[in-house]
């Protein structure tokens, strides 16, 4: 599972990519050049829960969920040949974007014209409008030179699902926003559209802006803009976010309390991009490790064993399951099982998002 930080030049994707996984990439107040093929980061998923349960069980190790994320850097108005190439390939390796808007004011930081959250976010947006747009009508020209050979086959939903995605894109809708029926959506599938992808639109404001009325308009504003399936908005001080991701454990509590904020941000969207990924997590506890697990909603018992090893998902048996709410108010696993509240799972169960399961499998 990969997210990809898009945003025009100087945005804060590297100051929101340092403060969602703890590094510290440089940060430039002019455009930087796209780095060839960035490495990715890692961003650890906060979870409540995991550190309940790693209070409780005092492992030697305490594992979060993962998911890698990487600094798309060199989108900007009008790109395009190889460079644009590039950058479309590396977005195509995504699963959800994070679409980073500038609203900071900062005479230092180079902005193209006055700061204009929505013409920014639009700009940026029309350029992987106009890329899926070219790979429609490429593909759809494909299509209609091998039938004219007579070499095509039934590409009736292919052409339908084409069609309608490419009368949207002329509209300067993005492909999100296209109801597709299954048939149609399989047909287009291997076709690596950007503007299809999830998106969490994060509005970069000013420290001292956080939460103000101005704010809450423009998120309003952009949230109206974005509405439809597929897209959060959120506003954050990338730079802010990036100093408490610096911060020792215990610093940061105090300067949470005068932003009057219980925990970072970036929290927020890193679990909401999770959501939005369709991802859940179970757990697995002990006294050597306590650890979230990612699986994708819906996937079922052996599925999810096959996220750990794939010997467990191969010698599946059966799964010991309690949810977290149960297992919380028993305290223990031994109250657990008197109160009865540990199911005993087979291959059909579907994992539920807070589930600690253990895995009977034969070897
Ligand atoms: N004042 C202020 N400056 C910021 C904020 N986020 C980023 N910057 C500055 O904006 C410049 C560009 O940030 P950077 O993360 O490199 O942007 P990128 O080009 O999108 O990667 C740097 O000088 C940052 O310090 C913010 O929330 N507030
Ligand atoms: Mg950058």
């Amino acid at each position: 599972m990969k997210l990809g930080i898009i945003g025009l030049p100087n945005a804060g994707k590297t100051t929101l990519m340092n403060a969602l996984t703890g590094q510290e990439l440089e940060v430039t107040a002019y455009p930087n050049q796209a780095a060839a093929d960035p490495p990715p980061g890692i961003v650890k998923v906060p979870d409540a829960r995991l550190d309940r349960l790693s209070e409780i069980y005092q492992p030697r190790k305490t594992t979060r969920a993962e998911v890698a994320c990487s600094d798309i850097t060199g989108f900007d108005r009008g790109i395009s040949g190889d460079a644009a190439a590039g950058l479309f390939e590396l977005l195509a390796d995504t699963d959800a974007l994070i679409h980073v808007v500038r609203a900071f004011e900062d005479e230092a930081v180079v902005h193209d014209g006055p700061l204009d959250p929505l013409a920014d976010a639009a700009a940026l947006d029309l350029e992987l409008i106009f890329h899926d747009l070219e790979l429609v009508e490429t593909r759809l020209e494909r299509i209609e030179a091998a039938q004219r050979k007579g070499i095509g086959g039934d590409n009736e939903a292919e052409k339908r699902a084409l069609e309608r995605c490419r009368q949207a894109l002329e509209r300067e809708e993005p492909l999100r926003r296209v109801e597709l029926d299954e048939d149609e959506r399989a047909a287009i599938g291997s076709l690596r559209f950007a503007s299809l992808k999830p998106v969490l639109v994060v509005l970069n404001v000013a420290e001292d802006r956080i939460g103000a009325p101005e704010t809450e308009a423009t998120v309003a504003t952009l949230a109206d803009h974005y509405a439809g399936k597929g897209v959060r908005v959120f506003s954050l001080s990338a730079a802010i976010e990036m100093e408490l991701s610096q911060l020792e454990t215990g610093e940061a509590e105090p300067f949470l309390g005068e932003l009057g904020i219980e925990e970072p941000a970036v929290n927020l969207v890193i679990r909401e991009a999770y959501r939005l990924l369709g991802l859940i997590s179970f757990f697995t506890v002990g006294e050597d490790e306590v650890r979230a697990w990612t699986t994708r909603r819906g996937d079922r018992a052996p599925r999810a064993a096959g996220r750990i090893h794939s010997d467990i998902e191969r010698g599946f048996i059966r799964a010991e399951v309690i949810g977290y709410e149960d297992f919380i108010a028993a305290g223990s696993m031994a109250r657990a099982r008197e109160l009865g509240t540990i199911r005993l799972e087979g291959k059909d169960y579907v994992v539920e998002d807070g589930d600690i399961i253990e895995f009977r499998f034969t070897s």
